[in-house]
């Protein structure tokens, strides 16, 4: 009797396992229809360089969605199986890979066997007792995960080394700044989509008459880190940073183009550079930077034969921009800048009669409330350049980029830094973060300061870093994780009263019914030093005169100056909140100037001329006295 129970038991037992046995393989079919469909899904996701690319909304560390069983275990090549290691690290999400891992070490890790999903990899419900023993269900997962089908390709892929890595590995110590692409999720190039840029009123608009702002960032000079030129780099700051526009930075002075640097080579490198980003779908400024040569009148006739061959041979790209003079300084008056344009934007034109033109203003490229009161006449596609360095420049110069886009000027930043106006010192991220939501509320193009690994605060990258892609959040200076947040849409969000305040903050220039004050100057020689004060603005704002100071001191000497020391007496009480490239202490009407580390010592025969400040005073200024000393 114990024995026929026995035996019905079993029966029972065995109806039961049957039943078991056949939930667990359509469980099983279930799995892997579900699977094809998503590889199918994953292939049809978009051609060309799209297709590598997560979206920012899939890579975003907040977007904590634990994989489901499908993508967790989905080894199916994409479109991204056979993607370059820049472009896997583009697409690595971030929390995946460890801040001491670089991206590149995680692909090849990752591209590995030993780390590929194996059939323990999958999830729960295929990994229960039942599906383990009936021999299907073995053959059916493995194949499913098996190592050749490159598994790694599949960003889902990462997380699922083991069963309980998969929900635990969430995205939450984002180590790499969010891979963000300025290529479209239909797989279009900021180029392809946008087309041939073109100015309307004070803005810029693309081919299908939509407003257009360029995001992008600036080399370096190119006589000092050419090594950036490159796919690589390029292709980088498009798809891991977002950015839609390369600005080459060609300087004149300083052994760059006019002062004894290889013509040819950097000629080369310029065109290449153009060739580069053209390839990928990048908007691209070919600026000659001249800086320490003050006046673009300089090497006029120069300028006027470089851009005769770039715009001949740029003449029929869509995405090339001619800026063509970086920041006239050294107390050179927008008069004498729109001379200079007058004369090289015909030549250009003649060649290329669309490719949108950048003139430089006066006072390092931030005098365009100026130019907007004299705007070049008789061409179309001219925009005007605003330089801002966020450490620095703050309410006073954001007042000047309204004032000149109220009164109708194009303005275009084609160069700025989060960090002081020396491109060193610290950041300023509540300024920066101001800037960027004026500039966007203005519709205005941005550039940032610049591609490299120098030491210093403007620098991207960090002088230690030797990769030209896959940056890490550690490869990065501050500027540069700021940037790749900025990019990816990630900055705090202002409110529309935050937006009003910063607006009223910025006031207008020279309004009012009160008289703009003035310029005022003085130069005095004492020993062999010559110095001058000069003001290259003035405006009112509220109750104060403002006066825009630069400050130049020229060695005549034979010998060296260090630790030098300005001591202006003006006829009445001052104040000051901005000035660069100096420190400056005052007590009622007498400021001190004394020297930022870089130009601590004036050498024999040379000069520093970055120096400068705004003053602000309740009364017309005059400068009563200055006297100079050094060791
Ligand atoms: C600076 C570089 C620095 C270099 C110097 C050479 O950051 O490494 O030694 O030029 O003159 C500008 C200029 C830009 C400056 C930058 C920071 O356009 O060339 O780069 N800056 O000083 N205008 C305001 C700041």
């Amino acid at each position: 009797m114990s024995k026929k129970k026995q035996y019905k038991m079993d029966k029972t037992s065995r109806i039961l396992l049957a039943a078991l046995i056949t939930m667990a393989l359509i469980a099983i079919v279930l799995g892997v229809l579900l699977w094809k469909a998503n590889s199918k899904n994953n292939k049809s996701a978009g051609k060309g360089p799209a297709a590598t690319v997560t979206p920012t909304t899939e890579a975003e560390p907040t977007e904590t969605k634990k994989p489901t069983a499908t993508e967790a275990a989905d080894p199916t090549p994409t479109d991204s199986a056979e993607p370059t290691p820049t472009e896997i690290a583009s697409i690595t999400p971030t929390g995946e890979v460890t801040p001491e891992v670089t991206p590149t070490e995680a692909v090849e890790e990752n591209l590995t066997p030993t780390a590929a999903p194996t059939a323990e990899a999958t999830p729960t419900a295929e990994a229960t007792p039942t599906t383990a023993a009936t021999p299907t269900a073995a053959t059916t997962p493995t194949t499913a995960a098996t190592p050749t089908t490159a598994p790694t390709a599949t960003p889902t892929s990462a997380p699922t080394a083991t069963p309980t890595s998969a929900p635990t590995a969430t995205p939450t110590n984002a180590p790499t700044p969010t891979p963000t692409t300025a290529v479209s999720k239909g797989g279009k190039t900021p180029v392809a989509e946008h087309g041939r840029l073109s100015v309307k009123g004070t803005k810029i608009v693309d081919k299908n008459g939509k407003e257009y702002q360029l995001k992008g960032v600036s080399t370096h000079g190119l006589q000092w880190f050419p090594q950036f030129v490159c796919k690589e780099t390029f292709q980088c700051i498009r798809d891991e940073w977002g950015a839609n526009a390369v600005r080459l930075a060609m300087y004149t002075d300083e052994n760059g183009y006019c002062a004894g640097g290889d013509k040819a080579a950097l000629k080369k490198l310029v065109k290449d550079g153009v060739h580069i980003a053209s390839d990928l779908g990048l908007y691209v400024i070919i600026d000659w930077h001249i800086l320490h040569d003050y006046d673009p009148n300089t090497n006029k006739a120069e300028a006027i034969k470089f851009f005769d061959e770039m715009s001949k041979e740029f003449s029929g790209y869509e995405n090339v921009f001619y800026e063509i003079c970086n920041e006239p300084n050294g107390g050179v008056s927008w008069s004498t800048v729109k001379k200079y344009a007058e004369e090289v934007i015909p030549v250009i034109r003649k060649n290329d009669p669309k490719g949108i033109i950048i003139v430089g203003t006066p006072t390092w490229s931030q005098d365009v409330d100026i130019a907007a009161k004299d705007p070049i006449k008789g061409y179309d596609n001219i925009m005007y350049a605003l330089h801002f360095y966020a450490g620095t420049h703050k309410d006073n110069l954001r007042s000047k980029m309204k004032t000149a886009i109220e009164l109708g000027l194009p303005v275009f930043v084609s160069e700025y830094g989060i960090c002081d106006a020396s491109g060193n010192g610290a950041c300023n991220e509540t300024e920066a973060n101001k800037w960027v939501a004026m500039m966007d509320k203005y519709g205005v193009s941005y550039m940032i300061w610049n591609l490299a690994n120098k030491n210093e605060s403007s620098s991207l990258i960090k002088q230690n870093c030797k990769k030209l892609s896959g940056f890490t959040e550690a490869d990065l200076n501050q500027e540069g994780r700021w940037l790749v947040k900025m990019l990816g849409g990630q900055l705090p969000k202002m409110t529309e009263e935050d937006l009003k305040k910063l607006e009223d903050d910025a006031g207008g220039s020279g309004g009012g019914d009160v008289a703009v004050p003035d310029g005022i100057e003085k130069t005095v020689k004492s020993g062999s030093a010559i110095v001058s004060l000069t003001t290259s603005n003035t405006w009112n704002e509220t109750a104060y005169k403002c006066y825009q100071f630069g400050v130049t001191i020229e060695n005549e000497g034979s010998k060296p100056m260090s630790d030098w020391k300005i001591v202006v007496t003006f006829n009445s009480e001052v104040k000051t909140d901005n000035f660069w490239c100096c420190g400056v202490e005052i007590k009622g009407k007498v400021m001190t100037l004394t020297p930022a580390d870089f130009n601590r010592t004036v050498a024999a025969g040379g000069n520093t001329m970055d120096i400068g400040l705004i003053v602000q005073s309740k009364s017309l200024l005059k400068i009563e006295k200055i006297e100079f000393s050094s060791k």
